[in-house]
């Protein structure tokens, strides 16, 4: 058996394989020929449940972990179901992460998020920013469990030797995102909303906050494909930030979004509901040096991801 025959046969468990980004990595993984991919649903395996995620790992063996699997939620959700975040979120990283070195896997990559670098850190936001500041309050207690998530593949690797890597996704959209306009992010939110008004010639439509923090957004496509690269090339101690490097203001995406809607109404802010962070964009020179660079510019993604969904509102 080739190198390559033999890499395509390495048991792999996608923690997280029916949300946006786990099922990303799946149609990647396809893609690229990997034949023994492992998954299981909630209602399968619960993955807050200790016993029942070493029983797993005992059982199947696998030999490389993608540990997407989170509860995760737009501002609003974050601030809202606080407790939900921090409690979920650290049970599903522990019980994996502690299952995968019991069980001698050969590694494994944690997904985090760029919401776990301060509130007010310089930006470009590099990676040894994390820790030298207070967070953005409204999405503390999930930044929390994420900054814990690295710092369980940091400790693990130091005490025990594991290979356990991180990576930091910047703000994410693309196939299978949450368009609940309660808990979603701001992009599919914005998507539904300018399409709703569209549809039903409202002339003006609702979002939230002042329109002028800044965000950056990477299609989950060139995320999972920067996850497969990261897992095949890299063995670091050091997370890495996976974005695009480039922002825009959240009132300079909705008028991305009312053109490709097609939409020419007003846009009127609900300065009630929170801005959060006033900026968070990723310094993604270190992936870039690793030879990974998103593909997808924001405007095609947009388009993209509209015309799967627009039939679906
Ligand atoms: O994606 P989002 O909800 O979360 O974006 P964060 C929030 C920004 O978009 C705020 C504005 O400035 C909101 O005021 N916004 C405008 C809206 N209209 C809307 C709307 O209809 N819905 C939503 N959701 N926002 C997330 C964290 O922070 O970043 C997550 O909550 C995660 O934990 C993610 O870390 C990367 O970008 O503020």
């Amino acid at each position: 058996m080739s190198e390559i025959q033999r890499e395509l046969e390495t048991k792999v468990y996608v923690a997280g394989h029916r949300g946006m980004v786990g099922s990303a990595i799946v149609r990647k993984l396809q893609n690229e020929g990997f034949k023994n991919i492992l998954t299981r649903t909630r209602s399968e395996l619960d993955l807050t449940n200790q016993q029942a995620v070493f029983d797993f790992f005992k059982e199947e063996k696998p030999q490389h972990v993608y540990l997407a699997a989170a509860k995760v939620g737009g501002i609003h959700a974050n601030n809202v179901y606080r407790a939900q975040f921090l409690y979920e979120n650290l049970m599903i990283e522990a019980n994996i992460i502690h299952a995968a070195w019991l069980h001698g896997v050969e590694k494994l990559l944690f997904l985090g998020s760029s919401c776990i670098y301060p509130k007010m850190a310089e930006q470009p936001l590099v990676e040894e920013a994390l820790l030298t500041g207070p967070l953005e309050p409204t999405n503390e207690p999930y930044a929390i469990a994420k900054i814990a998530g690295i710092k369980l593949c940091e400790t693990y690797r130091h005490q025990y030797g594991a290979n356990f890597i991180s990576a930091m996704p910047t703000n994410l959209y693309g196939p299978g995102d949450n368009y609940d306009l309660e808990t979603s992010h701001v992009l599919p939110a914005l998507l539904r909303k300018i399409h709703t008004a569209k549809v039903n010639g409202e002339d003006e439509v609702h979002l939230w906050g002042t329109g002028s923090p800044q965000r950056e957004f990477l299609h989950v496509d060139d995320l999972a494909i920067a996850c497969v690269h990261l897992m095949d090339t890299y063995d670091g101690e050091d997370w890495v930030n996976v974005g695009t490097g480039v922002d825009l203001s959240i009132r300079a995406l909705a008028e991305m979004i009312c053109e490709v809607v097609g939409y020419t109404g007003r846009l009127a802010w609900d300065t009630s509901k929170p801005d959060g962070t006033p900026r968070k964009l990723m310094d993604v020179s270190r992936i870039n040096a690793l030879g990974w660079k998103a593909q997808i510019e924001l405007r095609d993604g947009i388009e993209r991801v509209y015309s799967e969904v627009k039939d679906t509102f």
